[in-house]
């Protein structure tokens, strides 16, 4: 039995399926769980399955979720002596972690100036170049006003370029630039929309990467220096900025190039002194990674690299949480077979609106190598509030080919009535045969849909 040297009692400060995967990890290492929920969601699982649970507020995720004040009192009234924060929600908010921290909670992630520097752009750019993460060529920091060393470095660059607010990250407050004559204002609209939406005016300049795919590394850093690579995921098959499908290991990607690359981003690690789970999110052109962004918490697509690694991520997060030593070596992590995972949305596969109500039929996968993340069940409604994810479907197999059959099994076999899902866009997707290539970019899925991109 592992046991546990601060942590005894976590509170979850997310909803859903990862709520659910959190308090699954937790009852394994014997550790109590507090479960918060809005008003609308007082039927959860993870709330039946809590050992206490607390109401924090109204549907809105400003007044529950996001409600800071709310989470600490739970925590405190419960006497919880962890937080996990999910993904999504508060979960890169580094004043959160400053303030669980401060409250005396464990914050079950990085230290809350590791996810300020990442959270800062351009400062997260900065630290990785400094650490040695190959990065797209750029302004190599903030643009200044001044617009005449603007249009040089962007002929410099060579066109096209793209302009990204500091403060943003997934996709928001960018503006590509295909001729000079449109620069200046793309950089007054990145700033204003920069300051708009994230309180921060500060924009940079990269290359343009016309066709890249997204292959991310996931790492794991203890706080006492160790960090190490669980190798990557491919997660190129996407739809305006929002995932559909992931993968590992990513198609095409040798060993060489993998452990080149992860080492890399281990010693980054190092060089950052970070601390918990984290994941380095490149683009991937003509073989060569380029750093785009960190994400400093557990991420919806991490099942893929648990199943390859046999890693349970969420596990070495709550122990490193804890104070221990990572209780194994990079030379200990083997990659095996592939795994793709499927996100299943309540949404019409058609127009992609979302569509909440009530389940009145559920019947789930299953099977060697099949996974179902997933917190639904059988009369269970989903809620409008919040984001229309409602599970993954995760399969394993010793090739790609067989994890893709297994999937379209596994699709065939779930059956979610009286709600519209994605589950038959999913369908198409896995007998696609470029997908089943593999390799594709970014742009695949918008073409495959006949979409503006
Ligand atoms: C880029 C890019 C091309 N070149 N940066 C979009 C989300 C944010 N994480 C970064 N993004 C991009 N940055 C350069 N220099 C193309 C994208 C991009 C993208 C990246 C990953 C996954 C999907 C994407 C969809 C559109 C654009």
């Amino acid at each position: 039995m592992m046991i546990l040297n601060n942590i005894q009692k976590v509170l979850i400060a997310n909803r859903g399926e990862i709520a659910l995967r959190i308090l699954r990890a937790c009852r394994e290492l014997g550790i109590k769980t507090v479960a918060v929920y809005s008003t609308a969601d007082k039927d959860l699982k993870h709330v039946r399955l809590a050992d206490e649970a607390v109401c924090i507020g109204p549907p809105s995720s400003l007044d529950s979720y996001l409600n800071i004040p709310a989470l600490i009192a739970a925590a405190e009234v419960t006497h919880a002596d962890a937080i996990h924060p999910g993904y999504g929600f508060l979960s890169e908010s580094a004043d959160f972690a400053q303030r669980v921290e401060e409250s005396g909670f464990i914050f079950i992630g990085p230290r809350a100036q590791n996810i300020r520097v990442m959270g800062d752009k351009v400062a997260a750019i900065e630290a990785m170049q400094a650490s040695g993460v190959p990065c797209v060529p750029g302004s190599d920091g903030a643009l200044d006003d001044d617009p005449i060393k603007n249009m040089a470095l962007a002929k410099n660059i060579g066109l096209p370029i793209i302009i990204k607010a500091s403060g943003g990250g997934g996709g928001r407050g960018m503006q590509v630039v295909e001729k000079e004559s449109d620069l200046l204002a793309a950089i007054e609209l990145a700033k204003t929309e920069g300051q708009s939406f994230f309180g921060n005016p500060e924009v940079y300049m990269e290359k343009f990467l016309t066709t890249p795919r997204h292959i991310e590394i996931q790492i794991l850093a203890d706080e006492h220096g160790n960090a190490v690579h669980l190798g990557e995921r491919d997660c190129s098959m996407q739809r305006r900025h929002q995932k559909v499908v992931e993968e590992a290991p990513a198609p095409g990607i040798t060993p060489a190039l993998r452990n080149k690359i992860g080492q890399v981003c281990a010693k980054a690690c190092q060089a950052i002194n970070y601390r918990g789970a984290g994941t380095f999110e490149f683009l991937f052109e003509n073989n060569e990674f380029y750093f785009i962004e960190m994400n400093t918490r557990v991420q919806v697509e991490h099942p893929v690299t648990e199943m390859i690694t046999g890693i349970d991520i969420v596990r070495e997060q709550i122990l490193i949480a804890d104070g221990q030593t990572l209780s194994f070596t990079q030379d200990a992590v083997v990659i095996k077979g592939h795994a793709v995972e499927c996100r299943i949305n309540a949404e019409d596969p058609n127009n992609f609106m979302p569509s909440p109500g009530k389940i009145t039929q559920y019947h789930v996968a299953g099977g060697l190598g099949v996974r179902v993340d997933s917190h639904i069940y059988n009369g269970y409604t989903v809620p409008p509030y919040y984001d229309s994810m409602i599970g993954k479907l995760i399969t394993y197999a010793d090739t790609r080919l067989g994890a893709i059959i297994k999937m379209q099994n596994a699709l065939s076999e779930m059956v979610v009535d009286g709600i519209k899902t994605n589950i038959p866009l999913q369908a198409r997707i896995m007998e696609d045969a470029v997908f089943q290539q593999g390799g594709l970019n970014i742009h695949y899925l918008e073409k495959m849909l006949g979409e503006p991109h």
